[in-house]
């Protein structure tokens, strides 16, 4: 960030960071070139800002009268527990992992550039869902320009490779130099993971650099049944994300999947109850470890947030029907009833 902003365009910026939905993160923009100290030395970012604004814009409603495209929206409003996006060389099998993951009916092709448009879908895991977006592939040859406004809800990337092909070796550096050059960053960093620091660029700390924890898939593991596979591929790569192993053919390691994404992005189920009425234990709403009770309140609803004075909690460090504060941080499976 440059030196010499105010306290407005930082809290704008912080507000940017936090917003997931396309419209509110397009509010935030604005509030970011509206309080942006105009002098020399933010020049550069409130450049950046305005392409931004105009992309998100033109995502958004389609282009100004005379323009090209017009269409359906390519940003997918996120849903579920997480948003996970999956990205990969043509022809790895995303669409295939995708149709047996979600029961979409994204298109499967025997050839590349099958996928052309996002495609959602949700993947069950327990009592909750994770959404899981079909995105057409990256290669060297093409990349959809508005990949990367599609990418901007995303919690996290599945890197989905085709084990038995050779061509992944240049594939895979191919991909990471393109989004690195939009300033997504595929990162081994985790939350629920112990993992090394990867030594990312010191310039992903930019307001519009974007960090994807990313699992690598290595699919078809039925044309290449050699476990050790995965891990040669990595060495010969240089990179360190976590693995796993997958048939979309077969089926083989896809039950691992929802698991994975579960622990590494530390979702936390809550459940709630109403005063003087049983719990709801069918329907949890989901937050991260760190969130607390006001968390909750808010996925519940604006007014109930906004009036929360205090809950009731069963669950983990609590004891049963404890009083807890707003700041009170939860766990996965707590249950709590919250008090205006
Ligand atoms: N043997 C085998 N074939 C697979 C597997 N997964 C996908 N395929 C085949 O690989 C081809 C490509 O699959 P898609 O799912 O369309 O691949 P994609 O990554 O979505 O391709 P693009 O949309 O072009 O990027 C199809 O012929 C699939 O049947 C697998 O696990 N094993
Ligand atoms: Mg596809």
């Amino acid at each position: 960030m440059p030196t010499n902003v105010t306290p407005d365009y930082k809290k704008a910026e912080e507000a940017f960071r936090n917003a997931r939905e396309p419209k509110e993160r397009l509010e935030c923009l604005k509030e970011m070139a509206r309080t942006i100290p105009k002098h020399k030395g933010t020049e550069h970012l409130q450049a950046d800002i305005k392409t931004r604004i105009k992309q998100l814009t033109e995502e958004l409603t389609g282009p100004k009268k005379g323009g090209k495209r017009s269409g359906p929206s390519h940003v997918i409003r996120p849903e579920g527990a997480a948003q996970v996006a999956l990205i990969g060389p043509p022809n790895a099998g995303k669409s295939s992992l995708h149709v047996k993951l979600t029961g979409s009916s994204s298109a499967i092709g025997p050839y590349p550039y099958s996928t052309h448009l996002p495609v959602p879908g949700m993947v069950p895991y327990e009592d909750i869902h994770i959404q899981l977006i079909d995105l057409p592939p990256i290669s060297a040859d093409f990349m959809e320009p508005w990949i990367v406004n599609a990418l901007q809800p995303a919690d996290a990337a599945m890197l989905v490779i085709d084990l038995a092909d050779p061509e992944c070796l240049e594939q895979v550096p191919t991909i990471l130099e393109r989004l690195a050059e939009k300033k997504i960053y595929l990162t081994t960093d985790w939350p629920g993971l112990n993992v090394q620091d990867s030594g990312e660029p010191a310039e992903s700390d930019d307001v519009f650099s974007l960090k994807l924890p990313t699992v690598l898939v290595a699919n078809k593991s039925d044309l290449d049944p050699d476990p050790e596979e995965v891990e040669v591929l990595e060495d010969l790569l240089g990179l360190r994300y976590p693995a796993l192993t997958v048939s979309a053919r077969t089926g083989d390691g896809l039950d691992e999947i929802g698991a994975f994404l579960f622990k590494a992005l530390e979702i936390v189920r809550v459940y709630t109850k109403t005063p003087g009425k049983p719990a709801e234990t069918d329907k949890p709403f989901t937050v991260r470890r760190g969130d607390t009770v006001l968390d909750v309140a808010r996925l519940v609803h604006k007014d109930i947030a906004e009036g929360l004075k205090f809950a009731r909690m069963w669950g983990t460090d609590v004891y049963d029907g404890q009083q807890v504060g707003p700041d009170h941080l939860v766990s996965d499976g707590d249950l709590v009833e919250l008090h205006q």
